[in-house]
């Protein structure tokens, strides 16, 4: 893994800023002396690794596109992307810490929330000073979040939360939880619900074969009392928090681009070493359809990416263009790992390479953030006009 080469068959660094290379080198490097080598340990033990949150601030992985004068990074939604991309090269149980801090907790709080919320919460979010979670799905509804059960009723002077939300992101260590729950008209919003509440508990998630860096957890609310102003006040529906999925899913469309790299390179040496019938396995045609595959797929969804940055930046990319980006490039980088797994042959199985890690890891991501299904859903309502949902 020292040794990693990023593919760039299309010379894409080109269409690339200083800034934006100087971004994705200091976070490549540091995934590579920060999280390679202790990543494989932490997944075997089923163990979020806490050491590296200070590192993810410092590469500005917290909020990399929140502005400075919140404590983000202030970067564009290429830089953001970039972030993603070096840290799924590591692993996707990492990226998704990130994801959920910055697109899940600091997006809603700056978007949705009022300005002492923004100077309450935002700083600390970035320097990791606070770790966040982000409650939409219940055991009963999941690709439906619009049939949650959690509710809220206004009591006076605070409101009173119960409910149940299940399969959050470092919802087993998190300080904060924002937390989407209906009113007593139906109608949805988000509270932000502090680790000590009392009624609050974050029971996590056991015997999980994917993404086992990363603490998952449900968040259980038993009347929950929260005061008023930890309501985000500037947007309700289930578009708010729709909202921040948009924007964890375009980091997602780019993170799974790395976790496809860091199998195609890692098959791609082992082709080059590996002999059988007295030469190298990377020698036979069916060894280089694999390969050759799959470096035209990154190629693609890496182009599909920037592209969709471009749009983002732009203030243009819309939630089916979104859907499009994250359901190819997390399908291309599942199928990559599938195929490089094999080029390794027994040796592919073993957690001395990151082969099997990633592929397990990307179950998980084909599934949340909206399934395969739901994104192919998400496109066919956009060019058809008509929702097959229900
Ligand atoms: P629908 O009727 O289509 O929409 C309801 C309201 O929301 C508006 N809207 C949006 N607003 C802003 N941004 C978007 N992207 C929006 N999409 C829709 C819409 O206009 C409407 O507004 P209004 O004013 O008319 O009420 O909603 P629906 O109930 O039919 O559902 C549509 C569907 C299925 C696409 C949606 O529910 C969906 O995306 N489901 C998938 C659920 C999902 O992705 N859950 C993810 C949970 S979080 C997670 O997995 C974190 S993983 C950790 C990590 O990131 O690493
Ligand atoms: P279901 O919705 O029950 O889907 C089951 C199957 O039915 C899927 O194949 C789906 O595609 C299919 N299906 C559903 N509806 C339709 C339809 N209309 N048409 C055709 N097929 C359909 N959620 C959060 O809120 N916060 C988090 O931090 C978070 N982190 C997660 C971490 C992990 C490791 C995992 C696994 C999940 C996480 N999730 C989180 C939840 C995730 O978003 C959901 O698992 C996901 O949205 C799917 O919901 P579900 O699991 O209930 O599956």
């Amino acid at each position: 893994a020292d040794l990693f080469q990023a593919p760039d068959y299309y010379n894409i660094d080109d269409l690339l800023s200083d800034e934006h290379k100087m971004v994705r080198d200091a976070a490549r490097d540091w995934v590579k002396r920060e999280v390679s080598p202790i990543i494989e340990d932490a997944a075997q033990k089923a163990e979020f690794p806490k050491s590296i949150v200070k590192g993810l601030a410092e590469i500005g992985a917290f909020g990399p596109y929140i502005p400075e004068e919140y404590g983000g990074a202030g970067l564009d939604q290429i830089s953001y992307g970039l972030i993603m991309q070096e840290i799924e090269r590591g692993d996707s149980g990492v990226r998704s810490t990130a994801s959920v801090q910055s697109s899940l907790v600091m997006y809603p709080i700056w978007k949705y929330g009022s300005e002492e919320q923004r100077k309450k919460y935002l700083p600390k979010l970035a320097s990791g000073e606070f770790m966040g979670c982000f409650g939409l799905t219940e055991p009963d509804y999941g690709s439906n979040p619009g049939g949650m059960l959690t509710n809220f009723k206004d009591k006076g002077d605070h409101y009173l939360l119960n409910g149940a939300k299940m399969w959050i992101s470092n919802a087993p260590f998190a300080d904060i939880a924002v937390v989407w729950a209906k009113n007593e008209e139906g109608r949805i919003h988000g509270l932000i619900v502090e680790r000590g509440m009392e009624g609050f508990t974050t029971p996590e998630t056991h015997n999980k074969w994917s993404l086992r860096a990363s603490a998952t957890g449900e968040l259980i609310f038993n009347d929950v009392k929260i005061p008023k102003e930890n309501l985000l006040p500037n947007k309700s529906g289930l578009g708010a928090p729709l909202g921040c999925l948009d924007s964890a899913r375009f980091g997602i469309a780019w993170g799974a681009i790395g976790a496809a790299m860091d199998c195609y390179d890692t098959a791609l040496r082992y082709a080059k070493e590996r002999i059988q019938f007295d030469k190298p396995i990377a020698g036979y045609q069916l060894q280089q359809k694999k390969l050759a595959e799959m470096i035209t797929e990154i190629t693609k969804a890496q182009l599909l990416a920037l592209r969709l940055g471009q749009l983002k930046n732009e203030g243009k990319a819309t939630t089916a263009q979104i859907s499009m980006a994250k359901r190819n490039n997390v399908d291309m980088a599942i199928k990559i790992a599938r195929e490089a797994r094999q080029i390794l042959g027994g040796m592919g199985i073993t957690g001395e390479y990151s082969i099997m890690r990633h592929m397990m890891n990307l179950e998980s991501v084909i599934t949340y953030e909206g399934t395969h299904d739901i994104h192919l859903l998400i496109t066919g309502m956009d060019i058809t006009g008509i929702a097959a949902f229900k």
